[in-house]
């Protein structure tokens, strides 16, 4: 647990944006003395953040670590269930993991994840994730909508629209999205989505999330398999992202949409998807477990199925493939 006079501490420094904070005004808004705000400030100090002191003026954040933890994420974030529980770990297997055994035990809707590193983080059909420590976002976001189990893919495509906004918002890129959970900058895969499950055969107990983003590699931190096709944010804007930003905004627009969803459907989804789909009236391959379908991407159905028409006229509804665009 953060000390909450630390919370409001970093709340205080996040909303003045860079702005001084006289040492009185940050102990009224902490409840504190103002011996016991110097304390705090010593702390952040030793833990990389700079700050400026002025006489009479107070105290601004030159610099923040870019750090994940709940501490920096909670201050400002306008979310009412998405991150408001965050359980941050420095180093692990994968967050999925963790998630998943939080859910069973009753972690409420919105519980994230998050760690600075995974060291086995997962894919789809058991591939791994590249999850280096420092530089990525590697979250797991717990949902409980009562739903039946089918509907379940269709969070895949509502977590791509909000990543791929977020990114829009916090970056100024324009990313793409390739069926089903790629997202892409020229190109390059910048981040990944596995949507789990758990559930009766009726309804859905919970959905995890699992979100992967490149956010501040360098070329040579990619290992040499992956450098052709993946690339990282600050790679493409060619500056470092606040990773914490970046979570919270995707935490803003993943409740957004979820909440849109669940009032009206899954059309609006649908079509803010399309609208940022890659593959859709492409000739594309698909690959799936059973073979490969080649033809033209028509677009999703109301389930988020891929709809490919190939050369003979007939329509295939696939449901889990790699697609590659021809
Ligand atoms: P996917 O199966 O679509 O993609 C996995 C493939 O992507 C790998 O086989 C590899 O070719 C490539 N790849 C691996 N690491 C990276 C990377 N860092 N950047 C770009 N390409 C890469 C995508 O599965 C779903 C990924 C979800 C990851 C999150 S992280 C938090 C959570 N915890 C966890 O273990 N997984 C999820």
């Amino acid at each position: 647990m953060q000390s909450p006079i630390r919370v409001k501490l970093m709340e205080a420094f996040r909303k003045a944006d860079g702005e001084f904070l006289s040492g009185q005004a940050l102990a009224d808004i902490a409840g504190c003395s103002r011996t016991a705000v110097w304390k705090h400030i010593e702390e952040l100090r030793k833990e990389g953040f700079v700050f400026e002191a002025v006489k009479k003026r107070g105290y601004r954040i030159l610099k923040s670590p870019d750090r994940v933890s709940g501490e920096e994420i909670y201050p400002g974030l306008r979310t009412r269930a998405i991150g408001r529980v965050i359980e941050y770990k420095e180093s692990v297997p994968s967050t999925q993991k963790i998630a998943h055994t939080l859910a069973q035990e009753g972690s409420g809707e919105g519980t994230t994840v998050i760690a600075d590193e995974q060291t086995e983080g997962r894919g789809r059909l058991l591939r791994s994730w590249h999850s280096p420590k420092g530089t990525g976002i590697w979250m797991s976001i717990i949902l409980k909508p009562q739903l039946p189990p089918q509907r379940a893919p269709q969070f895949t495509l509502i977590a791509a629209v909000a990543v791929v906004q977020a990114i829009e918002e916090v970056c100024g890129l324009s990313p793409e999205i390739k069926w089903p959970n790629d997202i892409l900058l020229h190109g390059k895969k910048v981040t990944g989505i596995l949507t789990e499950l758990q559930a009766e055969a009726d309804k859905i107990n919970s959905i995890i999330i699992g979100i992967g983003m490149n956010v501040n590699q360098k070329a040579d931190d990619f290992p040499e398999e992956l450098k052709s096709i993946a690339t990282s944010l600050s790679l493409e804007k060619e500056e470092k992202v606040s990773r914490a930003k970046l979570i919270q905004k995707v935490f803003e627009k993943l409740e957004l949409y979820y909440d849109l969803y669940m009032e009206k459907g899954f059309t609006p989804i649908k079509l803010l998807w399309e609208s940022y789909a890659v593959s859709i009236g492409r000739q594309i391959t698909a690959r799936t477990i059973t073979g490969s379908i080649q033809g033209k991407a028509l677009g999703i159905n109301e389930d988020g199925v891929l709809r490919i028409q190939d050369a003979k006229g007939a329509i295939h509804e696939v449901y889990s493939a790699d697609i590659e665009l021809n």
